[in-house]
């Protein structure tokens, strides 16, 4: 079936950054993941979704551990098969279990199926993937456990990677930076993700500016800006024409905090760098672009709101209008009491949390979510995900940050049950429990449009006046603005589990997550097919 192949590596490594690309068109897409490594850590989990493939009735190939599958025990392996309809652009993958998606990644790029003169934009003279990285001179496995085991923030990491290599600001790679050669007068298509762990990353190319052309995989109005800005699961699509002096420049990335000065927590703030060379360029010293500052939460913000959706472009969805389900949902840190003798080293005595609409998402560990949904098997979850938070309060005044009746939040597998087909509309709310933060939150299995975004808390009469109905961003990751707010909005048209989660590696795992169940619909083309014979078993 597959027309075309794709390379995937047995994984091994649990610190070499290892990459892959392939370029795909739509159609049928077979992927064989077999997991070798020796130790039972090595469980691999590839979550295919990540930048959003929709999984459309196949969402035991979505991915994420104990949601759609149980992990790939050393020595199984299992084939993902999916087809790719309805999406274009730039997407990637990457292991789903605990922080192991720091070395199991890599890129797809989705043409159009007629060929690339059906871009909606001049076709480039070349296609080169940018995949910003994180990099930590440890086991990725023992930063999160030690974090978890104490439920503090685990270490910070070393260094950021573009293309797996962090670049001559750091002692261990002066001479091995990645490079791309140009043509001068030629434009050129940078396929940016971030594949990052827990930063945003503002990414700049010194003296040159680049349209965005398509964001998540769905195309965008072209906008024009001389920085990108991206949360771990976005993708960038940006031409660049080389229209400068003949000479060389770096490209650079450092991440975006945006937490208030007051209450920055630890982080890597080094610089990774590349080179974009010109061809004929004497070896001289490249042009340094200037990035904005780590808290340069306007610049973020200017580059994440000025998006728009090309509408009546290729695979545009105009905006559902009729809404089934109106959901407000609070996010944000917590602090869990520490259990009973145990060791706490996290904030007021206890261990860092975090939720959604009050509830800390703990995932099954026995089974998967989207079995015990197929099998009907209770026990696993329940149905009972709130439409609203519990409680009303001022979300996003920081005199909240640690107040002892409010910030405990219990732990549950809650998941919000919807109809086959039925239009949900999200308010995302930040809390500003510890501190306010903008958490990228990605939803598998739907693409979703953002009607609007701001700051504080979320004012229902007149928020919704700013509605973008007409061309709003299509999405599979929103970076919710600090403090603030963002709605979404997307058709519930495909049945399963799906997970919905703060992409930072740092919250997911201690509770910043939920899911929705997605019935079954009334015909065999909207009823979620048996599980593939080669799914893992859980034991
Ligand atoms: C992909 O599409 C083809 C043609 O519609 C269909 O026969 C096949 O079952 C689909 N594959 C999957 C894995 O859904
Ligand atoms: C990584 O850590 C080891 C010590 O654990 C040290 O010897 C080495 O220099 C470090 N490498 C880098 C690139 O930081
Ligand atoms: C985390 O950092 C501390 C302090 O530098 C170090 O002692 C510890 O070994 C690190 N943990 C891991 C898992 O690398
Ligand atoms: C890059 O831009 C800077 C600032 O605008 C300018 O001073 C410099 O000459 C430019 N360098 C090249 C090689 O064009
Ligand atoms: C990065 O953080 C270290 C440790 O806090 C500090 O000494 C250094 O000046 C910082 N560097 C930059 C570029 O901010
Ligand atoms: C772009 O961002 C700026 C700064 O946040 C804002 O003033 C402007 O209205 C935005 N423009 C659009 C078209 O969203
Ligand atoms: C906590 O430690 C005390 C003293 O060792 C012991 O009696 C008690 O059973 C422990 N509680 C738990 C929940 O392990
Ligand atoms: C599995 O999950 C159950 C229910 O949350 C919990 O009680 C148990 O400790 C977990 N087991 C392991 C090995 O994590
Ligand atoms: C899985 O764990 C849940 C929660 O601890 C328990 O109710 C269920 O019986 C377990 N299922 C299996 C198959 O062990
Ligand atoms: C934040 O809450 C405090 C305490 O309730 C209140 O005094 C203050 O006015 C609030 N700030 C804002 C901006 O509403
Ligand atoms: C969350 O739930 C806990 C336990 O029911 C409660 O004490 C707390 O006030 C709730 N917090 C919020 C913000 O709803
Ligand atoms: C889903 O609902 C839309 C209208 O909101 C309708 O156009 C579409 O046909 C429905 N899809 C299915 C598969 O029923
Ligand atoms: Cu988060």
């Amino acid at each position: 079936m597959a027309r075309f192949a794709i390379w995937l590596a047995c994984v091994l490594a649990l610190l070499a950054s290892s990459m892959s690309s392939a370029a795909l068109v739509e159609h049928t897409f077979k992927v064989i993941i077999c997991s070798i490594g020796h130790i039972s850590r090595c469980n691999i989990i590839l979550h295919f979704n990540r930048h959003g493939i929709l999984q459309l009735l196949t969402a035991w190939a979505d991915g994420p551990a104990f949601a759609t599958q149980c992990p790939i025990r050393p020595g199984q392996r299992y084939t993902y098969r999916f087809n790719v309809t309805g999406q274009e652009g730039t997407l990637w993958w990457h292991a789903h279990v605990g922080w192991l998606r720091a070395t199991v990644y890599g890129a797809l790029f989705i043409q159009p199926k007629h060929g690339r003169s059906a871009y909606p934009f001049p076709k480039p003279h070349k296609e080169i993937p940018i995949l910003l990285g994180e990099w930590w001179n440890a086991s990725v496995v023992d930063v999160e456990n030690e974090g978890l085991a104490v439920g503090q923030a685990p270490n910070i990491s070393n260094a950021y990677t573009i293309n797996g290599k962090p670049g001559d600001l750091y002692p261990c790679s002066e001479n091995d930076m990645y490079k791309i050669k140009v043509e001068r007068g030629k434009t050129y298509l940078l396929r940016i993700i971030n594949a990052a762990l827990n930063n945003q990353l503002f990414f700049k190319i010194a003296n040159h500016t680049m349209t965005v052309v398509a964001i998540d995989a769905a195309y965008t109005d072209h906008y024009e800006t001389d920085v990108v800005v991206t949360a771990p699961g976005q993708t960038v699509d940006v031409l660049i024409k080389a229209d400068q002096p003949v000479g060389s420049y770096y490209m650079a990335a450092h991440p975006y905090i945006s937490t208030p000065p007051e209450s920055v927590f630890p982080f890597d703030n080094t610089t990774t760098r590349g080179v974009f060379a010109y061809e004929g360029a004497k070896s001289q010293n490249p042009v340094m672009p200037t990035l904005p500052d780590f808290l340069d939460t306007p610049t973020a913000h200017k580059f994440y709101t000025n998006l728009t959706g090309l509408a009546g472009g290729p695979h545009w969805v105009p905006v559902p209008l009729q809404v089934d389900e109106h959901m407000f949902v609070t996010f944000g840190l917590n602090v869990e009491r520490c259990p009973e003798n145990a060791t706490c080293l996290g904030p007021l005595e206890g261990r860092f949390s975090a939720s959604m609409n009050n509830e800390s998402f703990v995932l099954p560990n026995n089974t998967s979510m989207l079995e015990a949904f197929y099998y009907g098997v209770s026990g696993v979850y329940t149905t009972d995900f709130p439409d609203n938070p519990p409680l009303v309060f001022d979300y996003t005044n920081m005199s909240i940050n640690v107040d002892d009746s409010l910030i405990y939040a219990p732990k549950s597998t809650k998941v919000k049950k919807l109809k086959f087909n039925a239009t949900v509309e999200m308010v995302l709310q930040n809390t500003a429990f510890l501190t306010v933060e903008s958490h990228p939150i990605h939803v598998h299995g739907f693409n979703f449009h953002v009607l609007a975004q701001g700051f504080g808390n979320y004012d229902a009469t007149n928020d919704s006046k700013k509605f973008n109905l007409v061309n709003p961003q299509m999405r599979n990751t929103i970076a919710v603005p600090t403090g603030g707010w963002a709605v979404i909005r997307f058709q519930a048209n495909n049945p399963g589990i799906w997970l919905v989660h703060c992409h930072l590696d740092v919250h997911l795992p201690v509770g910043m997550s939920m899911a929705f169940e997605v019935e079954n619909g009334p015909n065999p083309s909207s009823t979620l097919p048996p599980p593939p014979s080669d799914l893992p078993k859980c034991y």
